[in-house]
């Protein structure tokens, strides 16, 4: 009897640690392919004893899709270097230097990044490494909500069959051929960008 209310109080101990943890949230976007450039923004949420600065790096895992071409970096962060854009990843340091971060906290704006897209598709804004600290010098260690990135033709988030459409139409020459289409990187809208679009739509390949 008692160690099952031993095992119940553990089962909710646990339950409240994942309630409290930190969040690691790098923002989703989509958008349609006539945008040439988009914001995201990469936050921490659920800070329990402020911050005192972080190292993080970000990475575009289908860089056919999109370059990152600058950061900005939120007030606070007096004190930040980033590496050399655009690239694929980037990864960007911050110091609170003036201790504007303290305490408990919500949510802070880590960074924002923008990213220059390059064609129709989806990848993955992957928080490839961190490294962030407490103001008692303390490493915190959040749960990581990695972002996706969806270009398409008709702007609704998802491609679909409006999107194939769109990419047989260039292939047939019905409409004028845009490279933001060309999936296999010959320099032309063709049957096999089409194949492509396709097979993704059905779920036969996962990568666009
Ligand atoms: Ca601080
Ligand atoms: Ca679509
Ligand atoms: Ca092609």
């Amino acid at each position: 009897m008692r160690r099952s209310i031993l095992i119940f109080l553990f089962i909710i101990f646990l339950m409240a640690q994942q309630v409290s943890a930190e969040k690691l949230v790098v923002d989703s976007k989509y958008m349609d392919f006539n945008k040439e450039t988009v914001v995201v923004n990469v936050t921490l949420t659920g800070l329990k004893n402020g911050l005192s600065g972080y190292n993080i790096t970000i990475t575009v895992e289908n860089p056919s899709l999109a370059d990152i071409i600058s950061v900005d970096l939120p007030e606070w962060a007096t004190l930040n270097d980033h590496s050399d854009l655009p690239s694929k990843s980037v990864w960007i340091k911050a110091v609170d230097l003036n201790e504007k971060v303290q305490g408990n906290l919500s949510e802070i704006l880590l960074a924002k990044i923008t990213l220059k897209t390059k064609r129709i598709g989806v990848s993955q804004l992957t928080v490839t490494s961190y490294e962030i600290d407490d103001d008692e010098g303390f490493q915190i260690d959040p749960i990581i909500q990695n972002g996706t990135i969806l270009v398409d033709v008709n702007g609704n988030g998802r491609i679909d069959i409006g999107d194939v459409s769109y990419v047989a139409y260039m292939v047939v020459n019905k409409i004028p051929q845009n490279l933001k289409a060309d999936f296999n990187g010959n320099y032309k809208v063709d049957i096999g960008d089409l194949a492509k679009i396709a097979y993704y739509l059905i779920g036969k390949i996962d990568k666009l």
